[in-house]
């Protein structure tokens, strides 16, 4: 029995439908420089919110009305839900899912019994993405939600709390692999600290840094070959994670010889918790080389948590997507919705234009990025900027032909650098309003 039986494929009936159940922008098959939406987008939904969210908060119970879950705990009632998973995905038209092991499966009272359930369920997950061709974006592990992780995982004191979040890693990556998991996400729930007073900051982060390893080990170990990804994000649950933003994290790669093994997984509310924009992250991370998918969400500027909201503004999908146009596009990563519906929003159906405003608010910005790219107005504006970098003083100091002598010789008898030009910064948000 489908859930939403009233509910077909969504279908693209372009900007001047009045229909809320139909898309206005996003057209899987159309092409944007050659290559369909459906690919430049790889869409992702995350099971986590979509199918576990409840609309608690920390004030109140669940809202969120969801007739084919019972409610219980039981690996029957994971499995219908797994069912009605599908369904939603496969009538939204995206191509990707992601989810962390206790999403899916219920927790057992042993280990021997979670790895059981999680197995019972993954069959259906098998069976059902052979349905429907949908592909796994990313597995995961969730290693902060039981109380066992209440010190962090792989940065416990407690060193068999570090050995069973091994085992639920290595399980993880097992069924990751065994579904056909383009990826594999690292958030460190609780991998920071509350109290620094009793907390060793360096061994907590040589765990950290020695658990991966042992993941990057173990999946060649079993011939995994997915993407490894990282996901910053500067606090809450704990008051200071490990993983803060982007350049924590690649210097933590970096440090402990990860670099080659580890992309990052950038979310949008979690980078403006960290006090930066979307944008400022991605073209961080790309220009560094390590910019690999994206949980597609935001926050909400009036409010300090992460409220994990679908994102709706243009402005941001379009800065979002002209960095991934320039760095050459988001595969093996893809769009992944980490967002939940508001708690107001209970009913099933707002799960539905929950997704269809993210997918068109995507496609609004991969098309005005498209075209401020292919314009080429902005990059000439940038070319010019930096032209005196493209003298012979300039290639010379780039190839690290020139010292401090050597440069202080040529200003003695220049006398003085020569005259700056604007940054026109007005002109040139004026220029990308044009495109909008
Ligand atoms: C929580 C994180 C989480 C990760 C996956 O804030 O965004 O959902 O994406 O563990
Ligand atoms: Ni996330
Ligand atoms: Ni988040």
């Amino acid at each position: 029995m489908p859930a939403f039986p009233e509910i077909d494929k969504i279908p693209f009936e372009g900007p001047s439908s009045k229909n809320p159940l139909a898309f206005k922008y996003y057209d899987e098959n159309e092409l944007v420089d050659g290559i369909s939406m459906k690919d430049h987008l790889r869409f992702s939904v995350v099971y986590w919110h979509t199918m576990r969210g409840s609309g608690a908060d920390p004030f109140g119970p669940g809202t969120a009305l969801r007739p084919w879950d019972d409610g219980s705990e039981s690996v029957e009632n994971a499995q219908n839900r797994a069912r009605v998973a599908f369904e939603i995905t496969e009538k939204l038209r995206a191509p990707y899912y992601a989810f962390h092991d206790r999403d899916v499966a219920p927790e057992g009272a042993t280990l021997v019994e979670s790895h059981a359930n999680l197995d019972a369920v993954v069959k259906v997950l098998k069976e059902e993405q052979q349905r429907t061709g949908i592909k796994l974006l990313w597995g995961t592990a969730n290693l902060f939600s039981h109380p066992r992780y209440m010190h962090g995982a792989a940065t416990s004191p407690n060193v068999e709390v570090f050995a069973m979040a091994a085992s639920q890693v290595k399980k993880a990556l097992e069924v990751t692999f065994e579904l056909g998991g383009e990826g594999y996400v690292f958030w460190g729930g609780r991998e920071g600290y509350q109290c620094l007073w009793n907390t060793d900051m360096k061994r907590e982060q040589d765990h950290l840094a020695r658990f991966i390893h042992m993941a990057v080990d173990y999946a060649k170990e079993i011939g995994f070959t997915g993407q490894f990804y990282f996901e910053p994000k500067p606090k809450e649950p704990t008051k200071h994670q490990y993983d803060f933003d982007a350049a924590a994290c690649i210097n933590f790669l970096r440090t402990y010889d990860l670099a080659d093994h580890v992309k990052l997984n950038l979310e949008t509310n979690h980078a403006t918790l960290a006090g930066h924009t979307m944008q400022h992250e991605m073209e961080f991370a790309a220009s560094q080389g390590f910019l690999g998918s994206i949980d597609a969400n935001t926050g909400d500027l009036l409010l300090g948590w992460d409220t994990d909201q679908f994102p709706t503004d243009i402005y941001l999908t379009t800065q979002m997507m002209y960095v991934i146009l320039k760095y050459g596009g988001l595969a093996p990563g893809g769009l992944n919705f980490d967002a939940k519906v508001r708690r107001e929003s209970f009913e099933p159906i707002d799960l539905f234009h929950a997704h269809i405003g993210g997918m068109d608010a995507f496609a609004r910005g991969l098309k005005i990025a498209a075209a401020i790219l292919a314009d080429g107005e902005l990059q000439k504006i940038i070319d010019a900027r930096y032209a005196s970098w493209g003298s012979d003083l300039g290639a010379q100091i780039e190839a690290g032909e020139h010292g401090f002598a050597s440069l202080e010789a040529l200003m003695l008898e220049k006398g003085d650098a020569a005259p700056n030009q604007s940054g026109r910064q007005e002109m040139i948000e004026n220029l990308i309003n044009t495109y909008l």
